[in-house]
């Protein structure tokens, strides 16, 4: 009996559940680079090095514990290119008698292997991903019967069944499940965020950036300032890293945007997380040991584990209960394509500049970036959920379908109907100059909401609530913009309205209008 042990390039986790109960001796483990997994959306070039390098660390750290390997190399002739294909050939060509996985992240991947079993005849064992806090059950059966899934009470579940951050089995650390209210400053001017540690490209990312750079030449980004942990000891530094420098401020300044500063207070973890070299308890428990010594706020570590243990289990749990027609969502009827400057970086706009070109530049960008300024722009613009979804899943190192669909969909874009989020997250400038110093370096005017000059966020979000207003009008939440609406001069909205117009229109023809000078 040889069983074919596939370990995918998202799960570099030496407690996979695939691995459970391996016997060195008859045994296989599988793992293939393949260009179908690198070229389903063009990923960003650092994420697919990252993910081929850890896959490659992950092989050679295997190996040294005397486990059996087949290893297929992108580059190897043999190579079939894709998952399923690489499967029955190792299945064939070393006689397995069974095929044990772990649960995928994808739906697209669970559907492939669930044809592994007629496709190569053998029995085909998934197992339940482990890693995770909450299981696929434990999330249904959270759901059945709710009428709203809002995270909070997903989180306060997870925090009594976990023990994270608990005072007593019903009572949270400090006396408050949710300090979200005090993480909301902005960065002030003499506060520099400390550089997060970042991990110079040893031989094997070397080799595979090459690789990379030869085979992809046209996939989005940069690799020059390629800094991933790739082995589960460097997740683990950059993890020590976030604890030590800059998770006592996390908290207070979760929100904030400035120019130049790419990571500010937060993990830059999610990378690692995502492709099997940090564990998300792991990550949880370091957090709660610094709060326990005085080393960090509450508010901060309450806010990080609020994020691993609520939203990443949350997001998760719900794409396996809404997919595959979750994918399909568009309750806002946006069908605006993409404007080129989403790949480009080219707009007078400083913040989708900034959170563009760093995006390019590292593949990142943090919570607030991808949320309130390309999220928030998509959602005023109306553009099409399944081209910002594309987008999103192309350009950031973390991105798996799993925990980008319901961000973009739900979070960001409100295209599932409130399933997510109770109001969508839709803002004028006001609020990226509030939490930002983006407006003092920009060719527009913020504190204009139309006309020459005007920030684009200003006209863009009116225009935004107007054309939602009858769809809103039951959503207590909405209350506020609609009334704010109601009282404004008609000729003004109209003005905004139609400047939003011609602003889509020469954006979707391919040039931004010039902003003109402001000052
Ligand atoms: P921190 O802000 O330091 O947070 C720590 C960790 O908490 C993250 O690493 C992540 O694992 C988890 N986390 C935080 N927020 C979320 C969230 N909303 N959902 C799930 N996990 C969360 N995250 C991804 O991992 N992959 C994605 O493809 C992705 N796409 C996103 C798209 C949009 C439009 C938005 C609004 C958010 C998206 N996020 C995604 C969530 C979040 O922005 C990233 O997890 C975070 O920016 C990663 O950087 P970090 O490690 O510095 O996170
Ligand atoms: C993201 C990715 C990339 C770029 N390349 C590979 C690969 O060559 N081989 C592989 O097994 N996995 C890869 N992955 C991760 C898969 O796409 C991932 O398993 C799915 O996205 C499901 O989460
Ligand atoms: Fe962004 Fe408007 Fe501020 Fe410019 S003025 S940075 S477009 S919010």
């Amino acid at each position: 009996m040889t069983a074919l042990r596939v370990v995918l390039g998202d799960q570099c986790s030496a407690g996979l559940s695939a691995l459970e109960g391996l016997d060195a001796a008859r045994d296989l483990v599988l793992m293939a680079e393949v260009r179908a997994e690198c070229t389903y959306v063009r990923h960003h070039k650092q994420k697919i090095a990252l993910v081929l390098s850890a896959m490659r660390h992950f092989a050679e750290a295997q190996e040294g514990q005397g486990v059996r390997l087949a290893y297929s190399r992108l580059d190897d002739p043999a190579n079939t290119q894709s998952l399923a294909g690489e499967v029955a050939r190792a299945a064939r060509m070393h006689g397995a008698t069974r095929i044990i996985c772990t649960h995928p992240g994808e739906f697209r991947v669970l559907a492939d292997m669930q044809s592994w079993q007629d496709a190569t005849g053998l029995p085909v064992e998934i197992r339940e991903d482990t890693r995770f806090l909450c299981t696929l059950d434990g999330f249904r059966d959270w759901a059945a019967g709710r009428k709203q899934l809002r995270m909070e009470y997903f989180y306060r579940d997870m925090r009594r069944v976990t023990g994270l951050l608990m005072a007593a089995p019903d009572e949270p650390a400090g006396g408050q499940w949710n300090y979200d209210a005090e993480n909301r400053a902005a960065l002030p001017a003499d506060l520099t965020p400390p550089r997060p540690r970042r991990f110079a490209p040893d031989a094997v990312t070397r080799e595979v950036i090459a690789l990379v750079e030869r085979e992809f030449p046209d996939h989005f980004g940069t690799t020059d300032r390629f800094g991933w942990p790739v082995t589960a000891a460097q997740a683990e530094q950059a993890l020590e890293d976030f604890i030590a420098h800059r998770l006592p401020r996390f908290g207070d300044y979760q929100d904030a945007m400035a120019t130049g500063e790419a990571t500010l207070f937060h993990a830059l973890v999610g990378a690692a997380l995502n492709c099997g070299l940090l564990q998300p308890m792991a990550a949880c428990r370091a957090a709660e040991a610094a709060y326990r010594r005085g080393d960090a706020p509450l508010n901060a570590v309450e806010g990080f584990v609020r994020q691993i243990l609520g939203w990443r289990e949350y997001v998760r749990g719900l794409y396996w209960l809404k997919m595959p027609a979750y994918r399909e969502t568009n309750a806002l009827e946006a069908h605006r394509p993409l404007p080129w400057l989403y790949w480009s970086g080219e707009t007078s706009m400083a913040c989708m500049a900034a959170a563009i070109g760093q995006t390019r530049d590292l593949a990142y960008a943090h919570h607030i970036q991808r949320l309130m300024v390309t999220g928030n722009f998509a959602l005023l613009a109306g553009l099409a959920p399944a081209a910002v979804n594309d987008w999103y899943m192309v350009v950031y190192a973390d991105a798996y379908e799993w925990v980008e669909l319901p961000n973009v969909q739900g979070m960001a874009l409100h295209a599932d109907g409130g399933v997510m989020a109770s109001k969508p997250y839709a803002a004028s400038g006001a609020y990226i100059n509030r939490m930002s110093d983006y407006c003092r370096g920009c060719a527009y005017d913020v504190k204009r909401p139309t006309g020459e000059g005007a920030c684009p966020f200003n006209y863009l979000y009116w225009d935004f609530i107007a054309r939602h207003a009858s769809r809103f009008a039951k959503n207590m939440r909405m209350a506020m913009p609609l009334r704010t609406l109601a009282k404004m001069d008609p000729g003004k909205v109209a003005a905004m309205r139609a400047q939003a117009a011609a602003f889509l229109d020469a954006l979707e023809a391919g040039a931004e209008p010039a902003p003109t000078a402001r000052r």
